[in-house]
């Protein structure tokens, strides 16, 4: 039998995509700059028939992509040539929040606003926010453990893991979704699929961590001289803030592609060298909070936002970066983290590197220190861009990947942030769980 029949066997005809057409855009992804032609998109319905999937695969000696909502950004969720695109978008199972441990089971295929409608209608929060949110699944963000915009309040996706299910490559189910709290019997094998990117495993479904909601928000715009002041402005407020929700950062450079692109003006007052945007977010209203703790920072000119149309408005212009760069062009995007009192001497630096005709764009996270360095102009093809940017991380002791993850983009640069002891504890640990390397191959490890 040969594998499209193999599969057809398993999921049914309809879940077996093999017109040209109808993959496309299963085998591109976010940025454009990253492509390739799946021998197949096959769209399993269950856990059980992902381990079918998987077995065949396997039978037939043929790799495996795993893929979510498809809102990578570092190409691990694309086919590089010939693999199988196994796409979970089918698993959409969501439980009802279980209000006595504020968890609830939901399948990797679950959106993130599914999720967040779900866990408000609880009057809990999913406390993980990113401007991805109505396409990118459950599974995806926990494969890559996703960060976003209020990790600086309640960390990273992997802290909202309380347990998941998942497929290894030989079809075996890791199976912890009792959402105990305790569960210290033997190795912590979810712990080491979040992050993995789908090279150890296929995450299928995930017992997922709420946090309380806070319903009153004030959203602060600061314009400041520096990114300097910026890191400055944060050491001065944080310990102040106890309500503090997120913490971001964006340039002028960004605002005016942003502006463009949303054919918007910003108040001209308020045109700056950097913007922090500020939110606190409590049960009663954070404003006095947050107004005391400017004072106490000097903080003199900030736009204050404490209605819902206001604060759409101020989030729409950090959020709408990513789809303005991408309006410009197919830009080198490199997500990195540096420590917060390295951000503007590590800013400094990527202007100073990149071609004089390059448009350089920085913004991001700054609770987190993570940095989305965007650059258009050069061809998407040359690396020298990436290899200069990650070298400055490195050398500013930083990571090369904060939040999208390594995939292929930069798996060649994992040994300018991880020891060759780790990387060789990497590669023991995925020849041990995949040892015909079949699943995502060429992401995370070159
Ligand atoms: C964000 O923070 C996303 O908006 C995307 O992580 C970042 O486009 C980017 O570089
Ligand atoms: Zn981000």
């Amino acid at each position: 039998m040969s594998l499209v029949d193999a599969l057809r066997a398993v999921v049914g005809e309809r879940q077996v995509l093999v017109d040209a057409d109808v993959r496309a855009p299963f085998e591109v992804d976010w940025t454009r700059r990253f492509r390739g032609s799946a021998a197949a998109v096959v769209r399993p319905g269950s856990a059980d028939e992902v381990v079918a999937v998987l077995r065949a695969c396997a039978e037939h000696g043929a790799a495996v992509v795993p893929q979510g909502g498809n809102t990578g950004l570092v190409g691990g969720s694309v086919p590089r040539g010939g693999e199988v695109v196994l796409s979970l978008t089918r698993l959409t199972g969501l439980g009802q929040v279980d209000r006595a441990s504020l968890q609830v089971d939901a399948g990797a295929g679950v959106t993130l606003a599914a999720l967040q409608g779900r866990a408000r209608a609880a009057g809990l929060d999913a406390g993980v926010d990113i401007a991805a949110r109505d396409s990118a699944t459950v599974g995806g963000l926990v494969a890559c453990d996703a960060g976003g915009v209020r990790a600086v309040r309640h960390g990273t996706v992997r802290a909202r893991v309380a347990g998941l299910e998942a497929v290894l490559a030989d079809g075996s189910i890791v199976r912890r979704t009792s959402g105990l709290l305790k569960d210290n019997a033997g190795y912590d094998l979810p712990g080491l699929l979040v992050g993995s990117e789908g090279t150890l495993g296929v995450i299928t479904a995930v017992r997922w961590r709420l946090v309380a909601r806070h319903d009153a928000r004030a959203l602060a715009l600061v314009p400041l001289a520096s990114l300097a002041e910026a890191a400055e402005l944060l050491a001065a407020v944080r310990p102040l803030l106890p309500s503090l929700d997120a913490c971001e950062f964006f340039t002028d450079e960004g605002l005016s592609l942003v502006l463009e692109h949303l054919r918007a003006s910003a108040p001209v007052e308020l045109r700056a060298a950097a913007y922090v945007l500020i939110e606190c977010a409590a049960a009663a209203d954070p404003l006095e909070e947050l107004a005391a703790a400017f004072e106490a920072a000097g903080v003199e000119d900030a736009l204050i936002a404490d209605d819902t149309t206001g604060r759409e408005r101020l989030w729409r212009l950090r959020e709408a970066h990513t789809e303005a760069i991408s309006a410009a062009g197919i830009p080198h995007k490199l997500d990195v983290g540096v420590p917060i009192d390295r951000l503007a001497p590590f800013a400094a630096a990527v202007h100073e590197a990149m071609p004089p005709d390059a448009r350089v764009i920085l913004f991001g996270h700054l609770g987190d220190g993570n940095v989305h360095v965007n650059v258009l102009g050069p061809d998407p093809d040359d690396d020298a861009v990436d290899e200069a940017v990650l070298r400055l991380v490195a050398g500013h002791g930083g990571t090369i990947s904060a939040e999208h993850g390594i995939g292929v983009a930069k798996a060649g640069w994992l040994h300018l942030t991880r020891e060759p002891g780790e990387i060789a504890a990497m590669r023991a640990i995925k020849a041990a769980l995949d040892p015909g390397g079949l699943l995502n191959p060429g992401a995370v490890l070159a």
